[in-house]
């Protein structure tokens, strides 16, 4: 990527502050490496989302990057629909200046507009494409059906939410399981014992996982007539959900 910022070395003492775990400048200065690091089928999801703008993105209609971090859901997004103005939204300054600062092109082309505010707070609408790409996670769970709920909302009949989750198992063996092989994987993209536990230490109470069956629920709770779990990476998940 062309942009590929710092290594992420940021819990190699362990969570030595103490502190939860936040969207701030040093986070954003590593975050392409560590969510690619932490994250399995990171990649396969921004290419599935290309995939998906390209197929349902419907012309002069808006589409959201809702949570975008540094933009590259948006950026898949004008990959599948080149003529697609995009709304990102983040709530984090850091992030959004970063933002700013890398699209300056693609924001004076008006190809997309980065917003800074709580997406709780953001009014959507007329849209065909709405991308949550591994932010549910980070809201308080009464905040979630309201999020779905006001997605739904703007969305225009034949328009897709395409949302992506750590989820974890009501199964207690498999959910044990999987959390070692995920351990693995981030073991064998460098991290150490010590940096995995600190960052799970640092996001305890702040990023909450449900079941997938719970992410099915709430979307057809809101309204969406179909579901498809479109990739399945060890305790990630993404779905699309059709209006
Ligand atoms: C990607 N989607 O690369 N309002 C706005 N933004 C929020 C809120 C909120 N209430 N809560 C959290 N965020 C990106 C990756 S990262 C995923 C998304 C991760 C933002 C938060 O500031 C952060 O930038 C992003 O959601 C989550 O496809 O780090 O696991």
């Amino acid at each position: 990527m062309a942009h590929m910022g710092k290594q992420d070395n940021i819990f190699e003492g362990g969570n030595l502050s103490g502190l939860p775990f936040t969207f701030n400048q040093e986070v954003t200065e590593v975050f392409e490496d560590m969510i690619d690091r932490s994250v399995p089928g990171y990649k396969t999801s921004l290419s599935l989302i290309a995939h998906n703008a390209r197929r349902y993105y419907q012309s002069n209609t808006n589409c959201y990057d809702v949570g975008c971090s540094l933009g590259a859901s948006s950026l898949s997004i004008l990959q599948g629909a080149k003529d697609a103005k995009v709304t990102a939204i983040d709530n984090s300054e850091a992030m959004i200046e970063e933002c700013e600062r890398r699209f300056k092109n693609l924001t004076e082309s008006f190809h997309i507009k980065f917003i800074c505010e709580d997406i709780m707070d953001s009014s959507l609408s007329d849209a065909s494409i709405v991308v949550v790409n591994y932010v549910i996670q980070f809201l308080d769970l009464e905040q979630r059906d309201t999020l779905l709920e006001k997605i739904y909302n703007a969305l225009l009949p034949g328009g897709i939410l395409i949302l992506s989750e750590k989820i974890h198992h009501k199964n207690n063996f498999e959910s044990e399981r999987i959390f070692k092989t995920h351990h693995k994987f981030k073991s064998s993209n460098g991290y150490s014992d010590l940096e995995i536990s600190g960052k799970r230490d640092s996001l305890e109470g702040v990023l909450l996982t449900e079941c997938e069956e719970d992410h099915i629920l709430r979307a057809k709770k809101a309204g969406f007539i179909n579901s498809e779990k479109i990739l399945s990476n060890l305790n990630f998940r993404t779905f699309k959900f059709l209006k």
